[in-house]
């Protein structure tokens, strides 16, 4: 039983998709290599060898999918806009490649359903030299935005500049899981550094172009709870969250970056010029925030986690229930974490932009019965509904995702989606949570019924 206050009219259901994930088409039309066609090539990267090079073959079948989130009675889509695909080499616009995403607008508005944009999700154009480790990609993502603003902004009500910036700058240059897949810690802060000025000039350059646009960022900050009430657990879990959170929250309100963390990971202080701080802190209209698990922080004990300050326990699936990916299934922390984050940050108006489970169901007999997404899904959205009762201002939430799609590291071995794709065949069949979110949001169209 879903609470009445997120069947509201003012209330945004969605569902998200990102271009890597589901677009395919990686050499057509003049698209660009990105650092992630380069990473999916290189041997023992990807779980089962694969590559975004069809995924749900997106760019071909583009006017089914919008036909089936409408069926599914969604009105609002988050999707994200492949940078190499729509700029070319010298920075000027890729006309074939951003007419695809003028196409996929023009299909949405024939539905009735409203875009959310993100800039970008992780596909770096493989031609800027050093990625994120150059303080030019930063100046060369305002570009970006700017091209984006001329070319789609008036159709675009919302965007956010980045998704997920901890990602690609510890998964990628710390923990070397994400591409670029480097393993140099100070190199990731480094480049969350540049990503964190990439949001601001992006905004800046945005602005100047589409002033009314509500512009905003999506991250995904890090509820770390402490193995044990130790001082050294403790300790450690606030070191965690301190490289998820504050290093990026910091700067988007004007606050300095943790120096514990910059001293911790020898930083090149180069890096960090004057003014920087101002850039990044632009006032946001909005902001994302994906959920999916907590984790648990003990003590470093090996090397590496003393370099890091912490380590991970892993979830224990004899006293927690886990998704198929091995994440813990903790509703709870979706309030927690946005109570601990207003508790220390003015945020601005909240959306939850990614929230959903990995379920590897299967197909049975024309149906899957994906129970685990169900139940999982219904527990977050009774804590949105807490939220909400506590007063905060959550004005949507996005399933992650739309389809089973290329899930990074892991190929397709997990699926996300809220709809089953054969990827040999490319047939799309929704799943029962696709079924359930369908009828909730048919009650929240008509909230009589
Ligand atoms: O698939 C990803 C998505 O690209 C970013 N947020 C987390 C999802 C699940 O891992």
């Amino acid at each position: 039983m879903i609470d009445s206050l997120l069947l509201t009219d003012q209330f945004e259901w969605g569902c998200a998709t990102s271009a890597f994930q589901i677009e395919g088409a990686t050499s057509a039309d003049g698209k660009l290599p990105s650092i992630w066609d380069d990473f999916c090539r290189q041997p023992g990267r990807i779980k089962d060898a694969s590559s975004g090079q069809t995924a749900c073959d997106h760019v071909r079948l583009y006017r089914d999918d919008v036909a089936l989130m409408s069926e599914l009675g969604f009105r609002h889509y988050r999707f994200s806009i492949s940078w190499p695909r729509v700029m070319d080499a010298n920075g000027r616009v890729n006309p074939a490649g951003m007419d695809f995403y003028k196409r996929l607008l023009d299909e949405l508005a024939r539905h009735g359903i409203t875009p959310n944009a993100t800039l970008f999700h992780w596909d770096l154009p493989a031609h800027l030299a050093g990625g994120w480790l150059n303080r030019d990609t930063a100046y060369r993502f305002a570009d970006y935005a700017q091209l984006v603003a001329r070319e789609l902004g008036d159709r675009l009500p919302r965007v956010a500049t980045l998704n997920e910036p901890w990602c690609s700058a510890f998964l990628g240059h710390d923990l070397g899981v994400f591409a670029p897949g480097g393993r140099n810690r100070a190199e990731a802060l480094t480049a969350a550094h540049h990503l964190m000025l990439a949001h601001g000039l992006g905004v800046q350059a945005w602005r100047a172009i589409q002033p009314d646009i509500s512009v905003g960022i999506v991250l995904n900050p890090e509820l770390c709870d402490p193995a044990t009430d130790s001082t050294a657990d403790r300790s450690a879990a606030r070191m965690a969250e301190m490289e998820r959170n504050d290093c990026f929250l910091n700067p988007l309100f004007g606050r300095e970056w943790p120096q514990e963390l910059i001293d911790q990971m020898g930083e090149r202080q180069s890096d960090r010029l004057q003014g920087d701080l101002t850039i990044c802190a632009q006032p946001l209209d909005f902001i994302g925030l994906n959920y999916y698990t907590r984790s648990v922080a003990q003590a470093p004990m090996t090397t590496e986690e003393s370099q890091r300050g912490y380590a991970f326990v892993s979830p224990d699936g004899r006293t927690a229930q886990l998704t198929d990916i091995g994440w813990e299934i903790y509703p709870q922390g979706l309030t927690r974490v946005v109570n601990n984050l207003t508790r220390q940050w003015p945020l601005p108006p909240i959306w939850i932009t990614e929230n959903g489970a990995a379920d590897n169901a299967g197909i049975d007999r024309g149906l899957c019965d994906d129970d685990l997404r169900c139940a999982y899904l219904t527990a977050h959205l009774e804590q949105v509904a807490e939220l909400l009762r506590q007063g905060h201002d959550i004005r949507g939430y996005y399933v992650w995702s739309l389809l089973d799609n290329f899930e990074w590291a892991h190929g397709y071995s997990q699926r996300f989606g809220i709809v089953h794709v054969d990827f040999d065949t490319q047939t799309r069949t929704p799943k029962k949570s696709a079924r359930m979110l369908q009828s909730l949001i048919g009650t929240s169209a008509n909230p009589s019924h």
